[in-house]
């Protein structure tokens, strides 16, 4: 029998300045709107909802080719520090983008609340540019040169980046579904010898045999929490359409579902984020359902929700 059910602690990152597509804030209201809180409820999962964070207003100044870059690190260190806070009561987190250079506060408060974490990442991109190979300037590309204790000389310190600091470690991290990798990326990823699932490999091994792969890599370096970092762009855009960078040939519904579903199954998932929904994005209502619908799937699956079916575990059959 799994242990009871954790609670799920969860917090609105409403912020988009990461990436120039406009809509991507409105992901976590239109998340919760989908009943992820009431459906989290009735899988037997308590739920403390900690809000929307809300932003300081940053004078939008670039560096060089950098977008927002006050305003990335300022969100991000107000986002650490209430990761940090829900990790310290206890629940699980799942934080709600919001574009993907949150996982820059994400990670970094999560890890200051537990010490070493494991980091997995499932997205058709690495996000592993550093602020001098990017070729957009856009932060959502680059959230894990910050956290890398390897990367640590190759970054700048940039305006409201010096409170960050590098606490994962290559070996700690994996990504599945990459598919759009830039020249640099690819380099980085192969001089730190990361363990990288691309799509490639989950067509060869299917995604069963790369989740037992994954846990094993991760649990065989001590079983440190595992934080989940989940871009909705990981699923094939015929899913989820309503993403900023659509890539063609990605997860299918069953495959992105069966990571969290087996993640969730470890005991060892401390936080999920769930980043990169865009609602603006769709060309039709029925593309921003699918794709919502499919965030709020992926999250229940993070809180062990079996597709074979669930139920309670004091639940006793009535007697006639
Ligand atoms: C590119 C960059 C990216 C998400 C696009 C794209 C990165 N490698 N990430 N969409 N979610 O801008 O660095
Ligand atoms: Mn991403
Ligand atoms: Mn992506």
């Amino acid at each position: 029998r799994p242990p009871p059910q954790r609670s799920a602690g969860i917090i609105g990152a409403a912020f988009w300045r990461g990436q120039s597509r406009l809509g991507v804030h409105e992901g976590p209201d239109r998340i919760r709107s989908s009943g992820l809180l009431e459906r989290l409820k009735q899988q037997g999962c308590a739920v403390k909802d900690y809000g929307n964070l809300v932003f300081d207003d940053v004078d939008e100044s670039s560096v060089g080719l950098l977008k927002s870059v006050a305003a990335v690190g300022g969100a991000n260190r107000r986002l650490s520090e209430a990761m940090k806070a829900v990790k310290m009561d206890g629940h699980t987190a799942v934080m709600l983008g919001g574009d993907h250079s949150l996982a820059i506060g994400s990670i970094h408060g999560h890890s200051a609340a537990v010490g070493e974490l494991s980091v997995v990442w499932v997205d058709a991109h690495a996000d592993i540019n550093t602020p001098l190979t990017t070729y957009t300037g856009n932060f959502h590309g680059q959230p894990m040169s910050f956290l890398l204790h390897e990367l640590h000389s190759k970054v700048p310190v940039l305006p409201n980046f010096s409170w960050v600091k590098p606490c994962l470690s290559a070996k700690d991290l994996v990504y599945i579904g990459l598919r759009d990798v830039d020249p640099a990326e690819h380099y980085i990823l192969k001089m730190l010898g990361v363990k990288v699932f691309s799509i490639s490999e989950v067509d060869r091994l299917g995604v069963a045999r790369v989740m037992e792969e994954t846990c094993d890599y991760v649990t065989t370096r001590g079983k440190k929490p595992v934080h989940l970092s989940y871009d909705i762009d990981a699923i094939d855009p015929s899913v989820t359409p309503a993403t900023g960078t659509p890539v063609v040939g990605g997860l299918t519904y069953r495959e992105g579902v069966y990571i969290t579903e087996h993640l969730s199954q470890t005991g060892l998932l401390s936080a999920v984020d769930l980043v990169e929904v865009n609602p603006q994005l769709g060309k039709t209502e029925a593309d921003v359902q699918s794709t919502v619908n499919t965030a709020v799937d992926l999250l229940l699956g993070c809180f062990r929700r079996l597709r074979e079916g669930n139920h309670p575990t004091d639940y006793t059959l009535p007697e006639p």
